[in-house]
């Protein structure tokens, strides 16, 4: 990776990546996907939706080898090598969030690290910086309309946010955590939309401010597949 785009990680909090995979890896991933969205591979034990709203698959590793070892995973270690300055950064979570035609729920602006404690990490602890990366690989041609990352730059660097349980119980694991207010509690005026091609990716840093709009299209599925590299192991 180039220092340039090093530096703009540390900076900015996020990358976009326009091309993480090619299409073969997007179509294997692809199938597996779709194979577990519809129940052909039962992953009914983790398939439980963000905030009782949104298909979220959690750990697809766990049903599937695919999801254990592919293109995406080797491209993001080599990234997170680089960004993290570690020689063997470790998966240590991934997801999957689809959102259909139609599901026109936003997944709220939230910082990763809120999600490190129930319901929600307190407002104003440090987030650490150089610990974990967040990898969202978009499986479809993803844009403003069918729901692609966003993102604030900068506010990583700060310490956390106060954030709220926008949808699920307190208690429930699949919470939907958000900023509160953030036309006031971000600067939205620097907000950044990420469209992607198939393959393409966004990483960012477990205090980046992220969001990411509903699904208004009537046929334009958007396929999100989501794992992490950390510095450490859990628990650690
Ligand atoms: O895909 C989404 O809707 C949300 C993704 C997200 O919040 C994340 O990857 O941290």
């Amino acid at each position: 990776m180039h220092t340039a785009e090093i530096d703009r990680f540390h900076r900015d909090g996020f990358l976009c990546i326009p091309r993480l995979v090619d299409d073969a890896a997007v179509t294997a991933l692809g199938t597996v996907y779709d194979a577990m969205l519809a129940g052909e591979i039962d992953v009914s034990a983790t398939d439980n939706p963000l905030g009782r709203i949104t298909r979220q698959i959690m750990m697809p590793s766990a049903y599937h080898p695919l999801f254990e070892d592919n293109p995406a995973l080797d491209a993001g270690r080599a990234i997170a090598r680089d960004l993290l300055g570690v020689p063997d950064p470790r998966p240590i979570f991934d997801m999957l969030i689809y959102k259909e035609p139609g599901q026109t729920a936003v997944t709220p602006w939230h910082q990763d690290f809120a999600y490190s404690q129930m319901p929600f990490a307190p407002a104003g602890v440090a987030v650490p910086s150089d610990q974990t990366l967040q990898f969202w690989l978009a499986l479809d041609d993803v844009d403003e309309a069918n729901g692609c990352m966003h993102f604030v730059p900068g506010q990583h660097r700060a310490p956390l946010l106060e954030h709220h349980v926008a949808a699920g119980e307190a208690e429930y694991t699949q919470r939907l955590l958000a900023i509160p207010h953030p036309e006031r509690n971000l600067d939205l005026s620097q907000a950044i939309a990420c469209p992607l091609r198939a393959g393409g990716a966004t990483v960012h840093n477990y205090g980046t401010p992220h969001f990411t709009s509903g699904n208004v299209t009537a046929n334009r599925p958007r396929r999100a597949y989501i794992f992490n590299f950390s510095s450490r192991r859990l628990g650690e």
